[in-house]
């Protein structure tokens, strides 16, 4: 049996699968990551500041004009469609195959697809809130403005995303961390592992059917039962395609 007619098997058998993903598996829906050499991190900008700085709490606070700006520009895609590896998932969730989602994502691609088990450690960019009096609005309230968007009470309005130096929400780590530990298949795809404390969740895994799939190597490969260097929407899709 080859490698993919194994990983074909595990996930036909399987009724407890959990999908731990990141930014690599929205590339195909044109929305870039942060770490590949076409990534977000990569890129040439006109500021003098550091991508990484752009999306902290401390960049936040201190320019406020400039991190919407940044955030408007660079991270808000809303014509963005899930792709294969969105589908394949929401597939397996129809079949009572896949238990969660636990995605570092922030593109809202998996709701859209149809999945309801996803946790999403760093946010999302569907909510906006007001920081000093807690109102809510939607994204088209936020987009009306390029920079800085303001309540009607004076404060800043910002984006439900969890930003570098901003802790992680509780509730959703303790839902991430009892899936992952009961899972019996883990799929890790599309992540680099390196932002941490979402990378750390995978070593909650205490099964042996670890499936990692990434267009390069990670230092999950060690610790898999099986290692893909390729296209995380085309393995989903053939990974997924008879069931
Ligand atoms: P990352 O560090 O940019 O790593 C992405 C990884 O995916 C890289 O190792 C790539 O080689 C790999 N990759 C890219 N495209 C594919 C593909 N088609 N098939 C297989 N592998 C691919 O991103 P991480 O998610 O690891 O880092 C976590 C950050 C990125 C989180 O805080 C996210 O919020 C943030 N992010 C999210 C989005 C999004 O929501 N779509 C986009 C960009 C960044």
């Amino acid at each position: 049996m080859t490698q993919i007619e194994e990983m074909k098997e595990i996930i036909r058998k399987s009724d407890n699968i959990v999908f731990f993903g990141g930014a690599g598996v929205s590339t195909a829906s044109g929305i870039p990551d942060f770490r590949s050499a076409t990534g977000l991190y990569n890129r040439t900008s006109n500021t003098d500041y550091r991508p990484e700085y752009m999306l902290s709490h401390e960049f936040l606070v201190d320019h406020p004009d400039e991190f919407s700006h940044y955030y408007k520009e660079n991270l808000i895609y809303p014509d963005a469609k899930p792709n294969k590896a969105h589908l394949a998932l929401a597939k397996l969730e129809r079949l009572g195959k896949l238990k969660a989602i636990v995605t570092q994502n922030i593109d809202s691609l998996h709701q859209m697809a149809g999945n309801t088990c996803v946790l999403e450690l760093h946010g999302n960019l569907r909510d906006y809130y007001c920081v000093r009096c807690g109102k809510k609005y939607t994204l088209d309230e936020v987009l009306e403005e390029k920079g800085a968007s303001h309540c009607e009470c004076g404060g800043f309005i910002r984006p439900d995303v969890v930003l570098y130096g901003e802790g992680l929400d509780q509730e959703v780590i303790m839902r991430a961390v009892e899936a992952i530990r009961a899972a019996d298949v883990l799929i890790v795809a599309g992540t680099s592992l390196v932002v941490y404390p979402a990378a750390g969740l995978v070593n909650y895994y205490r099964g042996n059917k670890l499936i990692m799939i990434n267009r390069e190597p990670t230092s999950g490969d060690a610790r898999a039962d099986y290692v893909l260097h390729e296209d995380v929407n085309e393995v989903m899709d053939v990974l997924t395609r008879d069931l």
